[in-house]
């Protein structure tokens, strides 16, 4: 097959990030690792600690390429978790997790909380504000972590209060994802630092918005060539829930069906809780592209 000759593939550009240049010949899997004690039973830091470990530890050996810690909940109406609480959540975990040589990626708005995070040394800030708050630029300009950018329409606490309204949706969030990648970049952030996510379920009509949104995944992303990288997170979601008619426990299948959907249409990361149906179900994806691939190079 070496005689083969491949049409050129326009994967997106690879991502600094940290300790890492993440490439993107396949999408890769975020693994979703919520530090909150309410997600735990008998609450107490070191429990929730060993808890997320353990978390961790099993979302490695599913396959996961990326970790993503979150110690604040963002979902639409949670109320804000004090820095210092904050702090205390992820910061153990950024230390010992370090050591795992997988990307570890911070959920967080704050730009303290992202200063701290970089000094303990994680890899990407995932900002669901997308670096609008003041000094959050200042924050991850020095370092060489990588940055995702999200979209939201409004703030974590009223978003999703009145029915979102948009014009064109996509046409919206592309023009939002620009405006703020031109003003990392005019804050002197390199381009390879930089991802793109279109916010699924932040300020967008369920079923509308979220489904417009996953159809035309790639105009979501400032135009360019290579293309930023998109990520991508739908995992249990609402959207997912209005469709199936089930509860965030029982929408593993409709989230992989949502993950392959966006691998096909070019995303990059896809940001899920369950790493090894995801790792599995884009295996079968990226087979048949492959396939789909030769068999255009053969003519
Ligand atoms: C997202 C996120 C997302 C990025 C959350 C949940 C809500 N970060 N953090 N994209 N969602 N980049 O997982 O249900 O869609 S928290």
């Amino acid at each position: 097959m070496s005689n083969v000759e491949l049409p050129s593939q326009s994967f997106p550009a690879p991502l600094r990030c940290g300790r890492f240049t993440l490439s993107f010949e396949r999408p890769l899997v975020m693994g979703i690792l919520n530090v909150t004690p309410d997600s735990f039973s008998d609450g107490g830091q070191y429990a929730m600690h060993g808890d997320a470990l353990r978390q961790a530890e099993l979302m490695l050996l599913d396959g996961a390429d990326i970790i993503d810690i979150g110690g604040e909940s963002t979902r639409p109406g949670a109320p804000p978790v004090p820095l210092d609480e904050e702090l205390a959540r992820i910061l153990p975990l950024v230390e010992i997790l370090r050591g795992a040589n997988v990307p570890l990626s911070i959920d967080t708005y704050k730009p303290e909380v992202m200063r701290h995070a970089l000094s303990a040394g994680a890899d990407l800030i995932n900002d669901i504000w997308g670096f609008r708050m003041p000094g959050a630029i200042d924050a991850v300009r020095d370092s060489n972590c990588g940055l995702c950018v999200m979209h939201m329409l409004g703030e974590p606490q009223t978003m999703q209060l009145g029915e979102p309204t948009y014009g064109d949706v996509v046409g919206a969030v592309r023009e939002f994802l620009e405006e703020r990648v031109a003003k990392l970049q005019q804050a002197g952030i390199a381009r390879e630092r930089i991802s793109v996510d279109p916010g699924f379920g932040f300020g967008k009509a369920v079923v509308d918005h979220n489904y417009a949104l996953l159809a035309q995944l790639r105009d979501t992303a400032p135009r360019a060539e290579p293309s930023y990288p998109i990520l991508a997170g739908m995992s249990r979601k609402s959207m997912i829930g209005a469709v199936v008619g089930r509860p965030a426990g029982e929408r593993i299948a409709g989230s992989l069906a949502a993950a392959v959907c966006a691998a096909e249409r070019g995303a990059a990361i896809l940001r899920v809780h369950d790493v090894a149906q995801t790792v599995d179900a884009l295996k079968v994806w990226a087979a048949m592209r492959d396939a789909a691939n030769l068999s255009r190079a053969r003519g």
